[in-house]
């Protein structure tokens, strides 16, 4: 169960965000503002009380708040992102995540480590870590000696096709994975029931289970049949201007 959420509000700089996907232009600021009104409407409605964060604007990717940090029901790991330009978001998290975990409780990801949330996949006390191109071998050595510190495991996920781990592959509990592209054959996953997410809908192997509900991105059917056949409650959210900065739903929130 999760009782919190933290989110971060898009600011009007994200039309300069990171991108792969050029392609599919700039997002649109006002319409981002109202997808991410939705994105909070659907979070409450899974029954987590919801921290909304102001938006920054000397960091056009705040909004995506997963990456800064992973929040475990035993401690917090601030995270050191491997994005240049967000490097400086993590540290500012610090004063929101103390008003839930103690000092004790608070970890961190020291250069030369580099590491990002959206690298972090949590199945129960185990942690997948993606290596890609934003978390390097020094952060995931780092990461796992924290979490083994507070009884946690982890293990390393090499990656090679997309931006970060959540990207291809998102655990939503009851042994069922949402695994697309290079995630359909990696022996790590084997034992998890497998929900296939085609290339044509790859974008929506990015869901997020929040107590027994799935928040799944709009305009993706053939992936909301599947997880509602799984016997999940669905909730749609349109994630268009997000998808333009390489962002989805597990970005946009930190979940604890
Ligand atoms: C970036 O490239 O860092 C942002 N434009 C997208 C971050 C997406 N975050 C995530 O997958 N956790």
């Amino acid at each position: 169960m999760f009782q919190n959420v933290i989110v971060k509000r898009p600011c009007k700089a994200m039309v300069e965000g990171i991108t792969s996907a050029p392609e599919l232009g700039k997002p649109i600021y006002e319409l981002a503002l109202k997808q991410h009104d939705a994105y909070i409407e659907a979070l409450k409605k899974c029954g987590v009380n919801v921290t909304i964060l102001e938006a920054d604007e000397n960091y056009p990717d705040s909004c995506f708040v997963e990456d800064t940090a992973v929040l475990t029901r035993k401690c917090a790991i601030i995270s050191n992102p491997g994005a240049g330009t967000r490097t400086g978001e993590a540290m500012l998290m610090l004063p929101t995540i103390k008003k839930f975990f103690s000092d004790d409780q608070i970890e961190y990801i020291k250069e030369p480590g580099t590491m990002e949330g959206g690298d972090v996949m949590m199945v129960g006390d185990h942690f997948y870590i993606g290596r890609s191109a934003r978390t390097n071998e020094e952060g995931i050595r780092q990461f796992i000696e924290i979490l083994e510190k507070h009884g946690l495991s982890g293990s390393e996920v090499p990656l090679e096709h997309v931006l970060h781990l959540k990207t291809g592959v998102n655990y939503i509990e009851n042994n069922n994975m949402l695994v697309s592209g290079e995630f359909v054959t990696k022996p790590d996953f084997e034992k998890y029931n497998h929900i296939l997410v085609s290339e044509a809908e790859a974008y929506a192997a990015n869901c997020i289970w929040i107590n027994d509900k799935v928040i799944v991105p709009e305009g993706y059917p053939t992936v909301e049949k599947a997880i509602k056949d799984a016997g999940y409650e669905v909730l749609l959210v349109d994630t268009s201007e997000y998808k333009k900065l390489d962002g989805g739903l597990s970005c946009l929130s930190l979940r604890f």
